[in-house]
């Protein structure tokens, strides 16, 4: 029996990116209505989120940026605006509220009364320390890993959202005491752009950044055939005392800007293995562009991390008009591209994970 904590904060759902913006962080809200109609708040200790403090978003951001975040009318317009990074309405406090509860889950697991804490709300592995990027304001994920960072000796993040998490593997690239592990697609100048297998950190740090670029249209079996063994690998060489996973899923297949073919229960799947690892663990949300698989999705895996199986007959509940009557949790996702990874390709990106997985005794005796 493993203690779960779930963070949450009904305020979350009420922030609107924008018309045509693809964020929509409502998707929350309905996860959330999933995860009490199916009774899975019987098995965690639920929370309500405390927003994080300007102090407490300052361990990692700048001031001036955070000064900009918190009343970007009194500031100039400048280029941190664009349209994958508006300014909305109640910003400042929307990110304080999901940073608050990945930094709060942080703190449940180095107070070691919980093994799992989750934030659907959290995982936005883009923000910069003086900058938004690709929908990050500010990095709750960065921030939680400095508060593990009080309590255990090594973390490892790993990383299924179809974007590279770049903004993680900057804030870490040196440092031998966090390993980052991103799976994404990379090339055809995918968003970032960032995270070619050959960035594998510096310094200290070598050797703890593992980037596993992926082509369009993967599917069940070919993303847990690199997802296993990749993690494995890391795991091994690494020996962490805990794991901060962000589940970002627009990896499903069907998502509205994503082009990976995953189903709900194979993106659970890497969920399950994880978890099975016994390792204390964060697990975060992220991208997802379709709400009604995502909340499908992280409605599936708040169940997987309990240990506890559900029902595919979706119960009442007041998102039951929006997802339809008699509705299903495992729903056919058709994914519209071919799968363009080759037993081949994935063989030698294994490959080389264990080249650069070998090198992380190096970085930790650099000066
Ligand atoms: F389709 C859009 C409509 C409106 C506004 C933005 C977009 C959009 C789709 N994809 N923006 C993107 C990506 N941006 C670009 C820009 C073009 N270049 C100048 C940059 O391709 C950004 C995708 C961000 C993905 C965020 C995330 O899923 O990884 C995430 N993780 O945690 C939270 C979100
Ligand atoms: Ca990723
Ligand atoms: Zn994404």
């Amino acid at each position: 029996m493993r203690k779960i904590a779930y963070l949450y904060s009904a305020e979350c759902g009420n922030f609107h990116y924008g018309a045509g913006h693809p964020m929509k962080p409502h998707r929350i809200s309905i996860t959330h209505s999933l995860v009490f109609a199916y009774g899975l708040d019987k098995h965690m200790d639920v929370f309500e989120i405390k927003p994080a403090t300007k102090k407490e978003l300052a361990e990692y951001h700048t001031e001036e940026y955070l000064g900009f975040l918190n009343s970007p009318q009194e500031n100039p317009p400048c280029d941190r605006i664009t349209d994958d990074c508006p300014i909305f309405e109640g910003i400042g406090e929307y990110c304080a509220l999901y940073s608050g509860g990945s930094i709060q889950g942080a703190r449940l697991l180095n107070s070691k009364q919980y093994d799992i804490c989750i934030n659907w709300a959290g995982g936005l592995h883009h923000a910069k320390k003086s900058g938004p990027s690709g929908f990050c304001y500010t990095n709750d994920i960065v921030l939680a890993i400095q508060e593990l960072l009080k309590r255990h000796e090594r973390v490892m993040y790993i990383d299924i959202d179809i974007h590279h998490g770049d903004g993680v593997e900057e804030a870490f690239y040196r440092t031998g005491r966090v390993l980052t592990l991103s799976f994404h697609k990379y090339g055809e100048k995918y968003f970032p752009g960032t995270g070619n297998i050959c960035c594998a950190g510096a310094g200290r740090g070598v050797g703890a950044c593992v980037n596993v670029p992926l082509d369009f249209g993967i599917d069940d079996e070919s993303y847990h055939y690199v997802f296993k063994r990749a993690t494995d690998l890391c795991i091994a060489a690494f020996s962490p005392n805990a794991i901060v996973f962000q589940c970002g899923s627009d990896s499903l297949a069907g998502d509205k800007i994503g082009c990976f073919g995953l189903s709900i229960k194979g993106h659970g799947e890497c969920v399950r293995y994880v978890r099975e690892k016994n390792i204390p663990m964060l697990a975060l949300g992220g991208g997802g562009y379709r709400a009604k698989h995502v909340s499908r999705c992280w409605a599936y895996e708040t169940a997987v991390l309990c240990g506890v199986e559900i029902p595919n007959a979706i119960p009442e509940n007041p998102h039951s008009g929006y997802l339809g009557e008699n509705a299903l949790l495992h729903i056919d996702l058709e994914c519209t591209y071919p799968n363009r990874n080759t037993k081949e390709n994935l063989d030698r990106i294994i490959q080389m994970v264990q080249k650069i997985t070998m090198r992380i005794k190096d970085g930790q005796r650099d000066a």
